[in-house]
């Protein structure tokens, strides 16, 4: 029996397809009518896991006695339980640094969006409100302070984004990163309460779940915006929309939710939010060079090579 691939979930471009498929029998688990039977019945022969966001899940390690690797097509493993994998010396992998450009982009996008009201703008113009005068003033980025959650790869990267704006950069994480010339919080509240844009861009998981909450909203205040690049996990999804309806800050540019690719339907009738629809790294460039590691990960571990990207 052909090694198999089980693909929880995927962002591979055709011809990376075709290329897995020389290799392995792929189960798309999404095409099969029932996917718990269907792992059962290929549970011996299952030896590579790809997933993105979706969850790869203790049980289903554990269901799958000859799994290797689990090849993640993202640069966060929050998805992957990375504990039960470690148990069972199944190698994880991921797809970090390639994505880094695209998705620093996206969050400055949000941030221009928010301050020039680009998206309300465009709107306003399709449904001829136009002719009925102009749209709301937006705020000058030049001089205002952004305030970064999470200063590595994707952070560094929007900070020097912020940077050629004009922006004032600072940040919060756990460490203070002494080779950056921007100031440190250790109090992530403290730092909203000083800051005009509040852009989140650390990893997903326990470490940072619920990590903006009600008060945190309540500090950056009336004139301030929130900015989700990272995962929705990160912010408490109903604290933030009890601050959008009670008005506690300006607005928020967001790329990622708590239950993707479901968003709460409040945000969808407040002008003051931008939505997109986890673009971070949708690009054709981008992903081809995600599916590029996925496929080499896969390959060097079972030429027992070096693994380009392992967790
Ligand atoms: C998504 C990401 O995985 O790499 C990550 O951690 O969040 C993104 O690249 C990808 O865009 C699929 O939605």
């Amino acid at each position: 029996m052909k090694k198999t691939a089980l693909i929880i979930q995927h962002f591979l471009l055709p011809d990376e397809m075709a290329v897995l498929e020389k290799d392995f029998r792929v189960i798309r688990i999404w095409k099969e009518r029932d996917p718990e039977t269907t792992i059962q019945e290929n549970k011996d022969n299952i030896v590579v896991v790809i997933s993105s966001l979706l969850p790869v899940r203790r049980s289903l390690i554990e269901a799958l006695p000859n799994l290797e690797i689990i090849a993640n097509m993202a640069v966060g493993v929050d998805n992957v339980d990375l504990e039960a994998a470690r148990e069972r010396s199944i190698v994880v992998t991921n797809t970090p640094a390639v994505l880094t450009n695209d998705t620093a982009d996206i969050g400055l996008s949000l941030v221009l969006a928010l301050a020039r009201r680009i998206v309300e703008g465009d709107m306003y113009v399709r449904v001829g409100k136009w002719q009925n005068g102009p749209l709301p003033l937006g705020v000058t980025l030049t001089g205002k302070k952004a305030g970064i959650v999470g200063l590595g790869r994707i952070g560094l990267a929007v900070a020097k984004r912020l940077a050629a704006f004009e922006m004032d950069v600072v940040y919060h994480g756990p460490n203070r990163k002494e080779d950056q010339p921007y100031e440190y919080y250790d109090d992530l509240e403290k730092m909203a309460g000083d800051v005009d844009f509040l852009i989140l861009c650390c990893a997903g998981g326990p470490a940072t779940e619920n990590l903006v909450t009600y008060e945190v909203l309540e500090a950056l205040g009336p004139d301030g915006f929130l900015v989700n690049i990272a995962r929705g996990s990160v912010v408490n999804e109903e604290d933030l929309l009890m601050a959008l309806s009670n008005k506690k800050i300006a607005g928020a540019g967001l790329d990622v939710y708590t239950n993707e690719p479901y968003v709460p339907s409040p945000l969808l009738t407040m002008d003051n939010v931008v939505v997109l629809p986890h673009l971070g790294s949708a690009t054709y460039e981008t992903r081809t060079e995600m599916g590029r590691l996925v496929l080499e990960n896969i390959q060097a571990h079972f030429n027992g090579e070096p693994l380009l990207t392992a967790v």
